[in-house]
Order: C-alpha cells, then structure tokens, then sequence
C-alpha cells in the first residue's frame, strides 16, 4: 500500500475530528491512538471486504481455526507492518510531534487466552494471512481477558481485565450473522412429512451468538483474513420475557476466561463456553458455504475445520448433528463428511488437564449432543472390538465410567490428530493416546509450533532487524529461512561487535522498564538470565530459584562470578496455591539478594507482574540466556524458547518439547543442555527415587534448601511448603535430579560470558538456525499435509 506522510497526516486530522471533535493536537494519547486505529481499519476495509467473497468465487478451501483463547498482542503495529505503510505513518506521526512508540503503548491489548495455546491460535492466524492461506480464527468475545496480575507484599493479586473499557478500535460487530445456540430442554425425534427423523426441541434456553470480526491482515498480502470472535447475549424480540436470572445465565457464557491452565474445571460454565463458541461457528459456516455450494457432502472440499485442543472437541457431535438434522443426510454419510472435514491438535500430556464431562452434566445441557455421543461411543465400540479386543477398546472409547473423554471424541471424529513437537508426537503416541494410535496409527502427525517472526523480530527487536537487513540483505523479512545466511558471519567481529551492541540497546530499553516498574536500579552489562511462561510446577521455576541461591551463597563465600540479573514474568493460576507459592518465593528471594550489600551488582532478581505479549515484546529482545527447564517428557513443545533464541539468547534447557529439535537446529555446542532425558525420567520413576538422599550427598543443594526453613528468608509458610514438597512429598517434578547438572550447565554459560565474542557466536548462531521456527512455515505444513489447502500464491514450501 502506498501513502505518503502527508496523506497520514491528513487522514489523521479528519480521524480526530469524525471521532472526536477535535483537533488532533488537542487529543489525550489514547484518543490520538484511536484516531490512527481508526485510519488504519478504514485503509484496510477495501481489501477486507473483496476478500471476503474472493476465495469463494474462486473455489479456494478455507481453514476454520477453532480456539477457545486467542491472544493476538497489540495490533496498531502489527497492522501498520503487514499493510507495508509503518515507515510512513511514523514519519508522518514524528512530523506531527508524536511519538509512535507512545502512540501504540495507548493500545489495550487483548489477553483472551491463558498462554502458549492462545498465543499459538493469534501466531498462526498471523501466519496464515501472510503465506495466502483463507484463514479465519473462531473463538470466543470474552468481556474480561486473562486477569492484570500485581504483587502485593509479594503476593499474587488478581484483578479484573476490563479490556473494553475504551471499546476495542479492531472489532466489528455483525448482528446480521447473529445465530441461536441452544442449551437444555427436551428432546423428542419425531417423523416429519417426508419421513425424516427431525428432532424438535422443548423448553430449551436459546442464547444468541452474535459475531465480532476483526481483520488478520497479512504480511504484505493481497487479502485479508478474519478472527471471528461469538459473544453472548440474549434474542432480540423473544416472545417470553426473560428473568433477571435468565438474561444474567446467558450473558455468563461470555463474560470471563477461565484464568487456569493446568486443571480441568469441569464446570457447567465451561461446557456452556465450549458448546457455545462450536456451534455458533459451525452453524454459521455451513450456512456460509450453502451459499456458494449445492450439497453438505461437498464440505469437506471447500472447508477444513481446525480443533486446537480439546476445548472445541464438541465440533465432533455439534457437526453430525447439523448434518443429520437440519441437512438430512445418512448417518455413514454425516460421519464421513464430519471427520474429514475436522483435525485436532493436542497441546498437553498432562492426565489431571485431559478434558473429561460427566454424562449428566453434558446430557442435562446438550441432550442432543449427548445422544449423538452414544451413538458415536456404540459404533466405535461395535467397529473396534472385533479386530482390537474389549480392553483396549475401552481405554479407547469416548464414553467410559459416566465421563465422556474430549480427547478420544476428537481423535475418532477427525482425519489427522498432531502432536505440537517431535517428542510431545512420540509421547502422545506411545503413553497419552496409545490406544487410540493403535487403533489409527495413520491419523498421527508432528507439527511442530513456530512462532511469528514479524512481531518478535521486525517490531521487537528493531536493532536486530536493522543488523540483519545490513548484513544478509531484507530477504528475511519476507522468508525467515533466509536468516540461515547470518550464519557465515560467525567469524566477523564487527558483526559480532554490531550485535554486541544490539543486544544491549534492547537492555538499556529493559533496564529502564525494570526501573520503573520496581523501582529496581540494574546494570545492562550484567547477564540477563530470563524465565518467562505461566507459574507451572513441571516449567520448575523453583529448579531456578534453586540456582539464584547456589550463585547467592557462592558469591556471599567470596567467589567471583560475571553479573547475573534474572528476569521472571508469569501469572498463576488463582486457585493454584503451590505456583502462588513460588511466586512469593521468587518475590522473597528478590528481595534477599536485591538488598545484600554483599553481592550488591553481581546478582540481582526481577519479577515483572503481569506477564503478557506486550511485556514480552520487552523482555524477549534483552535477553541473554533464556530458561527453558521443565522436567523432560512435560512441555508439550514451547514457544518462548523459539521466540527468546530468535531474538538471539542462548537456551539454557532439558531435553523437552522443542527444546530438542532447537538443539538439533543450532547443534549441541550452541546450547547449553542439562538434565534427564524424557526415557531416563520415566525409568526413575519405576525405579524409585530419594530426593532427601541427593539433598543430602550436595552440601550447597542442602544449604540452599536450608534456606526455605532456617529463617534467613522471612517467608511465612511458603518456605515450608516448598521444602516439603521436594524434601517430604517427593519432589513429583524431580527438581533435585536434575539439580547438580543444572548449576553445571548454568557455570558452562557464566564461563563463556568472560569470551564477549564467543558469547556473541554463539548467540548469532541461535539467531540463524530460528528460522525453522517460522509460523508461517509450521501453517504451510498444516496446509499442506493437514488442511489440504494449499496457497493461493506465494505459499510454496523451500
Ligand atoms: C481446560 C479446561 C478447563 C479450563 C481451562 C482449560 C485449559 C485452558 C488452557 C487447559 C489448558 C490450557 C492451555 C494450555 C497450553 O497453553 N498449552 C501449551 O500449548 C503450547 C502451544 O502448543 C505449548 O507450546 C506448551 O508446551 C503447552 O503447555
């Protein structure tokens, strides 16, 4: 898109005065913010609108992603870089005296989602729009977001996300596509004229769904994409007056996230959220496509619906149910349209956050989905049995002991089940669902995550970005893969210098942040050592406390190490006390070796609350090492490790999720391993395991330790909470395991600081094998082996 500053200028005085009356200049910032979001949607609009019938005229396949999070991150910049126009508008806006940056921090940024899952479904829409793709996200408008997180007194303080306070500048509200969603009630199958079993609905709440879109405009692209996001409300012109309490149950559904990522709820209101966002989207997609297409059977030519976990499973049921009731198709025929029109994701092998719904919960809330259900469990059984054998069938089944299992529906109702990192496929294949795999080895696939360059290095990491177009041309800009070419330049010291000094400007700009968020004085020539990702026993925060304390002691003893500063950012599940724990923990610690004189600028502890893709824009770019330490075998694959190497850290990890395939991109000397594999865990685990013996045989591990209880850190209960659950209840995490090798590999790092251009050979090499980790080429291997929806152009994979 061409503009010139002065059209910027221009379009942005008309902005201020059509919304506000006012002129420009006289705005408060987040009024000028609105007043450029508001030229930016309108510069998109065009594009958007042709793009909405174009792949339909054309007979292009569709992707339907459906997500119960998205987290797309701020979107002024974002927008500004994919319609090819950010150089002129903030020429434009300096002209005027504004600061973009300042201009783009007004944003509210929408935090619908919990973590790496919703992050994931905003990257690869991101992805989809700039490889070409016909992308449309489906999720849910939730009026509150993920809570904002303060500490107070070093305790987790949760409260409300009111994102919409200033009304969101993206969105647009489509009452015209509004559908019913209906929940309880009776159902009766009764025989219409033609004989056709049609089912007719009693007494059931009807909820209507009303669409919010908002354009996913893609890097330097022709068309643009839609997330299309259900809210809740009831039926305009229903002929019974609702109670108080019945508006107040529907208006429910999409008032808030569920803010917890570890555990099922297993609550109504859940359900409710699932049901709701699946049958809004499918209902309005099939009658989307019947505009364009005679027959259902067709579907799954022109359309590929997309489960990311099981949160969205219901589409199993909800799609059977609109082709056998509403479009009266054979039950063979329903099934086969259904799974292959669906495929699914699983992110997780956690058994305790597997998806599980009682019988009665789902049959009371959706007593037609429960009965096609049933039936879908009798056909499995009735096909299975057979060839597999009783035990294993009932392993396998959906319904099983009055559960219904959302990750056994979604396996057998859809073509393809991936897995989101080599190991996490393994895993999934050979302990998670390997009864499933047995029964549909086939249906099995590794997608590894990717992250999206666009935001974590063209507007992040601007230094960065401006190297790399000096060094290796801007190829990269449009193929990440292109950045491999930085590689050669391993051995050029002014390079090595040029990124040296980059680096460090992303520090300076942290260091001031840290300044004023906690009033923490630190040194951008110290390492910054980062660790960011929800509070997780299994992510073992706590193994790097455990480390904190390890440097603490050994600097207070009088040994000379290179400054450290760790950087923490992560928000806890409110109900999940051990992870609310460690935070205090960190906060305590924090505050310990913050004010010891004794090692006053050699080690120091930064917790920024309220961890969000805004504030890991900031960090990701400063980082020097980056802690990627779960317990192997546990994080389904990660992505602030691709994000944080991409941004040039060195990777300081176990053998988990993608830490192993960034392991095999960069080669073991470019990383800093440590720590159990996956097998060895697992076999620990058979063999027995004493952690109190290790805590024992390591006198710094057990001085450590002695800290939690001794009362040099003023902790409360805390301390003795965690010292129990290492030293009485087993260390289920084996923290103490991997302990001895994770100060080692730390050591390893601290060593190579003392080389500035060691360090910074290595760093580039991250940067130059991340792009692999490219969003853009995880969907194209979606598309291409998954969706089978191939680019219309510039999609090809090198
Ligand atoms: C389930 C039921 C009820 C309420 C909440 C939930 C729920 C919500 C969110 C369960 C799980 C989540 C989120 C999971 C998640 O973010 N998983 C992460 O997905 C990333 C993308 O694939 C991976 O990189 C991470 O390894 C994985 O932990």
């Amino acid at each position: 898109m061409n503009l010139t500053k002065e059209q910027v200028s221009q379009l942005l005085h008309e902005a201020a005065i059509t919304l506000f009356a006012d002129s420009l200049e006289e705005l408060p910032p987040r009024q000028q913010y609105q007043a450029l979001a508001f030229v930016v949607k309108g510069l998109a609009g065009p594009t958007w609108a042709a793009a909405k019938h174009g792949a339909d005229e054309r007979g292009q396949k569709q992707v339907y992603y459906f997500a119960i999070e998205f987290m797309p991150g701020r979107l002024l910049a974002s927008n500004l870089l994919n319609l090819g126009i950010l150089e002129p508008v903030e020429a434009g806006l300096r002209d005027l005296g504004l600061d973009p940056a300042a201009l783009y921090a007004e944003e509210t940024e929408p935090g619908l989602g919990n973590g790496g899952l919703g992050r994931l479904g905003s990257a690869f829409l991101d992805a989809m729009a700039a490889v070409g793709i016909v992308g449309n996200g489906n999720g849910v408008r939730y009026d509150q977001g993920l809570f904002e997180q303060r500490f107070v007194d070093g305790y987790q303080v949760e409260l409300p996300d009111d994102w919409l306070r200033d009304a969101d500048v993206w969105e647009t509200r489509k009452a015209d596509r509004a559908v019913i969603v209906r929940f309880g009630g009776q159902v009766l199958l009764d025989r219409d004229r033609l004989g056709q079993i049609t089912p007719v609905y009693r007494g059931a709440e009807e909820v209507f769904a009303v669409p919010y879109d908002t354009a996913i405009i893609g890097y330097h692209q022709p068309r643009i994409d839609t997330m299309r996001l259900w809210h809740a409300e009831p039926v305009p012109d229903a002929p019974e007056v609702l109670t108080a309490a019945a508006r107040a149950r529907i208006t429910a559904i999409t008032e808030t996230l569920y803010p917890d990522d570890s555990n099922l709820a297993g609550q109504e209101l859940r359900l409710r959220q699932e049901y709701f966002f699946v049958s809004a989207g499918l209902q309005s997609i099939v009658a989307h496509f019947l505009k364009y297409h005679k027959s259902v059977l067709q579907l799954p030519k022109y359309v590929a619906v997309h489960i990311n976990d099981t949160h969205p499973a219901l589409a199993v049921a909800e799609l059977m149910r609109l082709l056998l009731d509403e479009h009266h198709l054979s039950w063979e025929s329903a099934w086969q349209t259904t799974v292959a029109t669906l495929s699914y994701t699983n992110h997780t092998l956690l058994p305790e956050a597997l998806e599980q719904w009682p019988v009665d919960l789902l049959a009371a809330q959706l007593p037609r989905l429960w009965q096609l259900i049933q039936e879908i469990d009798r056909r499995f059984r009735l096909r299975y049995t057979g060839p597999f054998g009783q035990l294993l069938v009932d392993r396998a089944a959906p319904v099983v002991d009055g559960q219904i299992k959302m990750a056994a529906l979604a396996v057998i109702g859809s073509h393809t089940v991936n897995g989101v990192a080599k190991l996490h496929t393994q895993l999934l294949k050979t302990q998670t669902l390997k009864e499933l795999a047995t029964i549909f080895p086939a249906r099995f696939v590794n997608k590894t995550n990717g992250i999206t360059p666009r935001r974590w290095l063209q507007l992040a990491d601007a230094p960065l970005a401006g190297l790399l177009d000096v060094q290796i041309g801007p190829g990269w800009r449009t193929d990440a893969r292109d950045i491999a070419a930085l590689a050669d330049k391993q051995d050029d010291p002014a390079v090595l210098d040029a990124l040296i000094a980059a680096k460090q400007a992303n520090k300076v700009a942290l260091a001031g942040y840290i300044q004023e968020t906690l009033g923490l004085r630190v040194s951008p020539a110290m390492i910054f050592d980062v660790q960011i990702k929800r509070m997780h026993a299994y992510k073992r925060q706590l193994l790097h406390v455990l480390g904190i304390l390890e440097a603490y002691q050994a600097l207070r003893a009088g040994e000379k190490r290179p400054p450290r500063l760790h950087i923490f950012a992560a928000k806890a599940a409110p109900s999940y006390t051990y992870a609310k724990d460690i935070i205090k923990l960190i906060n305590t610690v924090a505050d310990l070796v913050n004010h010891d004189p004794a090692v006053n600028g050699a080690l120091q502890v930064a917790f920024l609350p309220n961890y969000n893709v805004s504030l890991a824009e900031k960090i990701v770019p400063a980082a020097d090492i980056s802690e990627q330490i779960s317990l192997a075998g546990m994080e389904a694959s990660g992505t602030s490790n691709m994000k944080l190497m991409t941004d040039g850290a060195i990777t300081l990890a176990t053998l988990d999720g993608a830490n192993i395939e960034i392991a095999e991109a960069v080669g073991t000397s470019n990383i800093a391993l440590f720590g159990m594999t996956a097998e060895e865990v697992a076999a620990r685990r058979t063999a027995g395991y004493d952690p109190a013996a290790i805590a024992e045989a390591d006198p710094r591990l057990k001085k450590s330790l002695g800290m939690l209880i001794d009362g040099s850190l003023p902790l409360g209960s805390a301390g003795h909470t965690i010292y129990e659950s290492l030293l009485v209840d087993h260390d289920e995490y084996f923290v103490l395991a991997d302990y001895a090798s994770y100060i080692h590999a730390s050591r390893v790092l601290d060593q190579l600081w003392t080389d500035p251009h060691g360090w910074a050979a290595v760093a580039l090499q991250n940067i130059a094998a991340s792009g692999r980790f490219s969003a853009d080429d995880t969907v194209r291997r979606y598309a291409k082996e998954i969706w089978h929806a191939l680019p219309a152009r510039g999609g090809q994979e090198k």
